[in-house]
C-alpha cells in the first residue's frame, strides 16, 4: 500500500510559514502513524500532502526553444505545445538584473510583519494572500501578491504608497517586457502552425483589453520539515491556468512539477535566467484541442524559499472564444461550445484548483464520441 503523507497547518495563524502541527507517515516513519511535531493545532486545520500521483521514473527533458534562432523556433514551439504545453525559453531578452530586482523587491514585501502583509489583503481576487488559493477550499504552503495589470487604475492601494515605489517600478518594468515576450512568442507560433496573419493568436493577448494579470509567488521553507526523508509540501495544487499563455520564471529553487499526456508527473529543474511557458486552456479552445493546456503543480521540500513571477495572458472579456476557422481541416468540427473569456472566468472562479474547467464547455458531441468509444470497448471486452 501506498504510504501517505500528510502535512497540517493551522490556517489561520498569522504568522506565514508556522507548522502548527505536522503528521507524517512515511516509509521512515510506518511504526508512528502520527507524529506531531508541534502542538496540535485548532480545528481550522488543511491536509496539504495527500498522496500523490508517482513522478515519472524516467529523465524526461524539458523542450528548449532558443529565441534566438528565428528559423527553428516557429516548429519547435508548436512541437512542444503539441506534446507537453510547456517549454522552457531561452535568450529571450529580458535582462537578469530586471528578474532579479523585481525578485528582491518581492522578498522584501514578504519580509515585512505579517500584519502589514495583511493590509494588503485579502486576494478578492487581487491583493496579498497567504496559503488560500481562490475561495473555494484550496490552500498552498505559499503567500502571493496577485495583480490585475490591465489597467493602471487597478493597482492595489499599498502600490501607490511611496514605501512600495521601487516594487511598482519593478513590476511595471517587468510585466511591460513580459506582454512583449508574450507576443513574440503568439506571433512565432503562428508562423509555426502557418496561420495568417502573424498577430492571430498575439493580438488576443495584447489589446488595451486584453486581461492580463500577474502573480508573485512566495513558497517560504518549512524548517519542521527538514530532515524527513521523502516529504514534501504541496506548494500550490495541481491545475490548469485558464488564459492564452502563462510567462513563468522563478528563483533557482525546484519545485514545479508538470503532468505528462500520461498523467505521470515531472519535476522541472529551475532555471532563474530562463522563462517558461505554459499553454493554458483557452489556447487549447483556440487550437481545437491541438495543444492541451498543461497541468502543472508546486511541490516543496520545505527547505529553501522559491520565489516565481508568472505573467498570464487573457484575452479581453467580452472576446468570444472559439478554434481559430485558419486551423480547421475540412468538415472539423469545434470540440467546444462558443463563450466569452468572461464566462469562463466566471466559471473558474467556482471550481476548485484541480477540476477540469474547460469540461463543462465541451461540446455534447464529443461527449456523446466519448461514449461511443466507450460502448465500443466494452463491446470488445464482453461481446
Ligand atoms: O510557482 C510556480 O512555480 C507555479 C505557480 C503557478 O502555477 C501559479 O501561480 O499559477
Amino acid at each position: 500500500m501506498q504510504s501517505s503523507q500528510t502535512l497540517t497547518f493551522n490556517s489561520s495563524s498569522s504568522s506565514s510559514g508556522t507548522c502548527s502541527s505536522i503528521v507524517l507517515s512515511s516509509p521512515v516513519l510506518q511504526e508512528a502513524s502520527m507524529v506531531v511535531l508541534a502542538k496540535p493545532s485548532s480545528l481550522n486545520q488543511t491536509s496539504l500532502l495527500k498522496p500523490q500521483k508517482p513522478t515519472s521514473p524516467y529523465n524526461y527533458t524539458i523542450p528548449i526553444v532558443d529565441l534566438s534562432d528565428p528559423i527553428s523556433c516557429p516548429s519547435s514551439i508548436v512541437k512542444a505545445c503539441e506534446d507537453l504545453g510547456f517549454f522552457k525559453v531561452t535568450n529571450h531578452g529580458i535582462s537578469p538584473s530586471l528578474m532579479s530586482f523585481l525578485e528582491s523587491e518581492a522578498l522584501k514585501f514578504f519580509s515585512l510583519p505579517q500584519s502589514h502583509k495583511d493590509t494588503a489583503g485579502p486576494p478578492s481576487p487581487f491583493g496579498y494572500g497567504n496559503k488560500k488559493i481562490g475561495s473555494n477550499g484550496d490552500v498552498g504552503w505559499l503567500e502571493y501578491l496577485l495583480f490585475n495589470i490591465s489597467s493602471p487604475t487597478s493597482l492595489p492601494l499599498f502600490l501607490t504608497h511611496p514605501s512600495s515605489s521601487s516594487l511598482r517600478f519593478a513590476l511595471s518594468e517587468y510585466t511591460a517586457a513580459m506582454g512583449r515576450v508574450v507576443g513574440e512568442v503568439l506571433e512565432l507560433m503562428a508562423d509555426g502552425l502557418k496561420i495568417k496573419p502573424r498577430d492571430a493568436l498575439s493580438k488576443l493577448v495584447v489589446n488595451e483589453e486584453s486581461d492580463k494579470v500577474f502573480r508573485l509567488n512566495h513558497y517560504p521553507p518549512c524548517p519542521l520539515l527538514q530532515g524527513l526523508n521523502n516529504c514534501s509540501l504541496t506548494g500550490f495544487g495541481e491545475h490548469t491556468d485558464p488564459q492564452v499563455l502563462s510567462v513563468l520564471r522563478s528563483n533557482n529553487t525546484a519545485g514545479l512539477q508538470i503532468a505528462l499526456r500520461d498523467g505521470s508527473w515531472v519535476g522541472v529543474p529551475p532555471d532563474q535566467d530562463s522563462l517558461f511557458i505554459n499553454v493554458g486552456d483557452t489556447l487549447q479552445v483556440l487550437t481545437n484541442g491541438r495543444f492541451k493546456s498543461v497541468r502543472h503543480r508546486v511541490l516543496s521540500n520545505g527547505l529553501s524559499s522559491r520565489v516565481s513571477m508568472i505573467y498570464f495572458g487573457g484575452p479581453a472579456p467580452g472576446e468570444r472564444l472559439a478554434p481559430l476557422p485558419q486551423l480547421m481541416r475540412e468538415g472539423e468540427q469545434s470540440l467546444y461550445k462558443e463563450f466569452t473569456w468572461f464566462e469562463y472566468k466566471t466559471s473558474a472562479y467556482k471550481t476548485r484548483l484541480a477540476d477540469n474547467r474547460l469540461s463543462v464547455f465541451e461540446r455534447e458531441k464529443k461527449r456523446s464520441e466519448k461514449g461511443q468509444q466507450l460502448q465500443e470497448k466494452h463491446h470488445q471486452l464482453f461481446v
